[in-house]
């Protein structure tokens, strides 16, 4: 096989899964704008209105909703937009326009490892994340080192050490209960003496309280800038996108305590709430890093807003 031939057949098959995992968010989302939009006939005051109703429900939030509302607005008093096939065309623009505002390539540390701090609530899919991102830098020839930071069940260390084993990857772990600052440290001290390129470190995402979450992820990582003072390089958060609108207030919390520099959007093959990405992008002004769209590895995808708008449509 040509490389050409290859290429293409990786992003055809990048795209086809992408299409496959928002297929539920598409039904509900754009869906809605097929009965709304389609064709050369002059676009109605009415389009407009049931255009607004089909992105409320597909989750896109009031604010944000209404900022593109406003823009098809504009473009049709100025006849910029005279068909419905234009109005759509240009919702679509005005859609990657605005999840490309914040997209920003990754932080490269001066010298290795990388170290990226994992966190987000419990079940929101950061251990299974970083298991994925573990794999995937492993095929492509990279040294990765885990950290079992989530110390507050002894399940939660099982698992990265099942993700250790299958991917073939050194962990750093303690027994349950120990403190997650100290792993994280040795994890970092274990990263830069056996020449590791990323060290990724998972956390829990439930305490006694979310004042003590938010306290030892503070000090998780102040610690690891101990040993790397310009670490840790990233903090993502990870967010269950079935959870619609309330990942946008759970965000802001987080990235308030932590300063987030990137977001992991899990599950969006199971929920109809994917057009949550475009609020939560225009909220918190952070660049959305991965999308999980399945529970396979190669499901994990770096987020592509052109391809993310494409495949809803
Ligand atoms: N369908 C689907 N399931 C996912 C995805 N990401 C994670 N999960 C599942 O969500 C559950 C919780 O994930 P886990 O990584 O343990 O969450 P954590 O508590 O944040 O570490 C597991 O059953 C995962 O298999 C995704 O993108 N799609
Ligand atoms: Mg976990």
């Amino acid at each position: 096989m040509s490389e050409t031939q290859e290429t293409e057949e990786t992003s055809s098959g990048f795209f086809s899964k992408l299409k496959k995992g928002l297929s539920k968010t598409r039904q509900s989302l754009a869906g809605g704008f097929d009965n709304i939009i389609h064709g050369k006939a002059k676009v109605e005051t009415r389009n407009l209105e049931d255009l607004e109703e089909a992105l409320l429900i597909g989750d896109v939030g009031f604010e944000t909703t209404s900022i593109i509302l406003e823009k098809l607005k504009k473009g049709v008093a100025d006849e910029r937009l005279r068909t419905q096939e234009e109005v759509f065309e240009q919702l679509k623009n005005i859609m990657v326009d605005m999840l490309e505002t914040y997209q920003k390539a990754p932080v490269q540390p001066d010298s290795p490892p990388k170290v990226i701090l994992v966190i987000g609530v419990n079940g929101s899919g950061k251990t299974t994340t970083i298991g994925k991102l573990s794999q995937k830098w492993t095929e492509e020839g990279k040294k990765v080192i885990l950290a079992a930071g989530d110390t507050f069940r002894a399940a939660a260390i099982e698992q990265l050490q099942q993700w250790a084993d299958r991917v073939g990857v050194f962990i750093v772990k303690q027994k349950s209960g120990s403190d997650p600052s100290a792993v994280a440290f040795d994890a970092v001290q274990a990263g830069k003496a056996r020449g590791a390129d990323i060290v990724l470190v998972d956390t829990a995402g439930r305490l006694q309280t979310n004042q003590n979450l938010m306290a030892e992820l503070v000090k998780i990582k102040r610690v690891i800038g101990k040993v790397m003072p310009e670490a840790p390089h990233e903090t993502l958060l990870v967010l269950d996108a079935s959870i619609g609108q309330n990942s946008v207030s759970q965000a802001k919390l987080f990235n308030e305590a932590l300063s987030i520099d990137g977001l992991v959007m899990t599950k969006l093959d199971g929920t109809s709430k994917g057009g949550v990405l475009l609020n939560i992008t225009q909220e918190l002004k952070l660049p959305v890093r991965y999308i999980g769209i399945g529970e396979k590895t190669e499901d994990l995808q770096e987020f592509d807003p052109k391809a993310f708008v494409e495949a809803l449509f």
